[in-house]
């Protein structure tokens, strides 16, 4: 990895970095298995990954207290590994089997955790925003003191809907953290070229939302301003906005030919800001972890993801008689 500035921040501990580098892997490693099992034919559909984006969601998590609920869009499998959803039946969902998060009849889009607080996973982009706002309604109306976040990308920011949100989260003061996981680029398009400006944390302004940009590749840099965020909400202040700075790796799905950019613009990412090369750097740097705790969780991480996408192959499909359970009719 090339230079950067890797000081380790107060704020976290040995074990709390060792479990940042893990929650990571775990994300890349289970999204490079959805790789090839797509490659393989044994998921069908749409299919896209969170591989370069793994800090935004495990630093945010890691401010996040039992009963906090996520929202989210269909770049999703990461947020349900960071919020602790099992890699078995989120693997079985995306082949589409019965032991899948939602019996092998939703996919990579559509699973859900009433247990670990996670409301999707949805295809129609931005329309997570609404929801999570109404989430957060329900909790204020409960007083129960939780927190929600709305996670959506740099290309649904320009959407109508999240201003209408923005309008109502600050009107009766939600406690919502909306989270814009700005990855540069909407399918083909660059951020430059569809959005009239750059600091997408601003757009709050006009309706009273505060907010900041983060090194969403720094996860301790997150994981602060996630803090922060939530200290906000659950003070009763109303909703943030968090414009988390990253990078997808991959395509925007399985499917793109990726001609939007070059491959030494990836490279220099990959190169110069990866999040789990950075955690691990600080780890060994720190003298809080050698080589062989690292391979010892790498190889941990291979037989978790090695075991679900087994779980994924060889769990049934669907019977036929769900066609007709668990739908509005
Ligand atoms: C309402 C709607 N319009 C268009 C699409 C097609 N579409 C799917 S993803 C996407 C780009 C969204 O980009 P962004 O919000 O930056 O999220 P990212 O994919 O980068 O995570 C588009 C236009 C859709 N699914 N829904
Ligand atoms: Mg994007």
């Amino acid at each position: 990895m090339a230079a950067r500035k890797t000081q380790a921040k107060s704020n976290t501990s040995a074990d709390e970095l060792k479990k940042f580098y893990r929650d990571m892997l775990l994300i890349r490693r289970f999204e490079e298995k959805a790789g090839q099992l797509y490659g393989m034919g044994l998921i069908g559909g749409f299919c896209h990954l969170y591989i370069g984006q793994e800090a935004v969601v495990v630093g945010l998590e890691a401010a996040t207290e039992e009963g906090d609920k996520r929202i989210t869009s269909y770049r999703d499998h990461g947020h349900m590994l960071a919020c602790g959803m099992d890699p078995d039946g989120v693997m079985a969902e995306l082949t589409g089997r019965s032991g899948g998060y939602s019996k092998g009849k939703g996919g990579s889009m559509h699973m859900f955790s009433k247990e670990k607080h996670f409301y999707g996973g949805h295809g129609i982009v931005g329309a997570q925003v609404p929801l999570g706002a109404g989430l957060a309604f329900a909790d204020k109306y409960q007083e129960n003191g939780r927190v929600t976040f709305a996670y959506f990308g740099d290309g649904a920011a320009n959407q109508g809907q999240i201003y209408e949100t923005f309008n109502m989260a600050a009107l009766w003061k939600l406690p919502v953290i909306f989270v814009i996981e700005n990855n540069q680029y909407a399918m083909g398009t660059a951020q430059r070229r569809s959005t009239s400006t750059p600091d997408l944390w601003t757009r709050g302004a006009a309706f009273g939302i505060p907010g900041e940009a983060v090194d969403g590749m720094d996860v301790l840099a997150v994981k602060a301003a996630s803090e922060k965020a939530v200290a906000h909400c659950r003070s009763g202040e109303g909703p943030y906005i968090l414009e988390v700075k990253t990078y997808r790796y991959r395509g925007h799905s399985m499917s793109d030919p990726a001609k939007y950019r070059s491959r030494e613009e990836v490279q220099k990412m990959r190169d110069e800001k990866d999040a789990i090369e950075h955690v691990r750097e600080l780890l060994l740097t720190g003298k809080h972890a050698t080589e062989e705790d690292l391979k010892a969780i790498d190889k941990e991480i291979k037989e978790i993801v090695n075991k679900s996408a087994d779980f994924a192959r060889t769990s049934p499909e669907p019977e036929l008689s769900e066609l007709w359970t668990d739908i509005y009719a």
